[in-house]
């Protein structure tokens, strides 16, 4: 069996979804996501100008080779525009994988441990108030778990994750007003006044059932998250999510000598290297990796299991940019992890990308319920793909007030 073709397709509504789709001569194809969200062109062109050209003529079933000969062979290691391209031939060949067992994926990883996979949606609030009534629309939506992020008095700009008043059932996609970012304010001493109470209205508000989460957005020093940490603590969050940028993984070790708050780290990493002294030092409870970012299911699936030996649960990342197609593959991980812990999720559900990418993945009262077709489960519809093409976008950068520049 061989590989005969490869093609690339950039765009999507709102996004732009970089979609692999691998062809072999036996007439299965498979699909991967290569979306490296606001650096969607690059992976493309590493995928159309190296890998492939010598993926043509490779059998497709040998996956793991294949992941080491684009991983091994590139020589310069790791990088996240390297490992979403290698993640896309990875999920595709994953896929035709299962296409030929005629069987969906998580039957390879040692079939399902759970009928429902929770997730959590993102409330947000540009005030306390509009916060409120976001999380209750979500219970009413039956989710059970829902991340909550809200503006903060006095800061000049709302804030990481936060809509303007009243906008806050928007989902939060990149700006595509251009190249060139928006800039945004941080102000540690105005949200460490405000954030702790409002987090306990919130508790206070919805009862003890409701999972909470918190995204601090790598803003805060390893002194000011573990203070963060300890203030928090009497509201029994889910998780708090990257208290510090995390690129010093010590710094971790001070904010765990004070407080027991669930800490979930990892979108920004690309690699089991990225992790690994995080996971072995059990300095986090929830491993954040995208399959996307991350070299695709071959390598995901290794950090999943290195993370299982030290008690660290899996929380994929699924912001609003990430792809049906790595939503796909997280969701057949999700089923079989023994170590699965919720899935964020705001992917699927708006009518031009059930379009675009047709399956039966579908959500159930605030859980992720995995397709039973053969493969990812995931379809890819040429002609819809046709009708978008790339616009430039970006995040914005993040500046203190004297104007340093911090992290977004
Ligand atoms: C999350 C993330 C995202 C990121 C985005 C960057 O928890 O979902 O923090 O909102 O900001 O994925 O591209
Ligand atoms: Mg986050």
């Amino acid at each position: 069996m061989k590989i005969i073709d490869a093609k690339v397709f950039v765009g999507g509504p709102g996004k732009n979804y970089v979609t692999l789709k691998v062809m072999t001569d036996q007439g299965v194809y498979g699909l991967g996501d290569a979306t490296l969200n606001n650096r969607e062109t690059l992976p493309a062109a590493y995928l159309k100008d190296y890998l492939i050209p010598n993926l043509i003529g490779r059998d497709p079933r040998n996956s793991e080779d294949i992941w080491q000969y684009f991983y091994r062979g590139a020589y310069f290691r790791r990088g996240p525009i390297a490992m979403a391209a290698f993640g896309a031939i990875d999920m595709a060949l994953w896929d035709i994988k299962a296409k030929l067992a005629g069987m969906p994926l998580y039957q390879l990883f040692g079939g399902k441990s759970r009928e429902g996979a929770l997730v959590y949606a993102h409330a947000n609030g540009a005030d306390l108030e509009d916060l409120m009534d976001s999380i209750a629309s979500y219970q009413e939506q039956g989710y059970k778990a829902v991340r909550v992020q809200c503006g903060i008095p006095g800061m000049p700009t709302a804030g990481y994750g936060v809509a303007d008043k009243g906008q806050a059932d928007k989902q939060f996609i990149t700006d595509f007003s251009g190249i060139r970012p928006k800039e945004e304010i941080w102000d540690a001493d105005r949200y460490m006044r405000f954030m702790p109470d409002a987090l306990s209205q919130i508790r206070e508000r919805f009862g003890a059932e409701l999972k909470i989460l918190h995204d601090v957005h790598h803003r805060l020093l390893p002194r000011e998250a573990a203070e963060f940490a300890k203030s928090v603590e009497h509201v029994g969050l889910f998780w708090l999510e990257d208290p510090t940028p995390a690129d010093d993984q010590d710094a971790l070790k001070f904010l765990r000598q004070h407080s027991t708050v669930p800490i979930a780290i990892g979108e920004v990493f690309n690699s089991i290297w990225d992790c690994k002294q995080l996971i072995e030092n059990e300095l986090i409870d929830f491993i954040r990796v995208a399959v996307t970012y991350a070299g695709g299911i071959t390598h995901v699936k290794r950090i999943v299991d290195l993370a299982a030996l030290h008690h660290v649960r899996t929380g994929f990342h699924g912001a609003p940019s990430h792809s049906p197609l790595c939503m796909a593959a997280q969701a057949h991980l999700n089923a079989w992890a023994p170590n699965f812990g919720i899935q964020e999720y705001l992917t699927l559900g708006t009518a031009e990308c059930d379009a675009l990418f047709p399956s039966n993945h579908r959500m159930e009262q605030g859980m992720m319920m995995v397709s039973d077709e053969p493969g990812l489960g995931v379809d890819f519809d040429e002609a819809e793909a046709s009708r978008y093409s790339y616009k430039p976008g970006s995040h914005p950068v993040v500046r203190l007030e004297d104007g340093t520049l911090w992290n977004y």
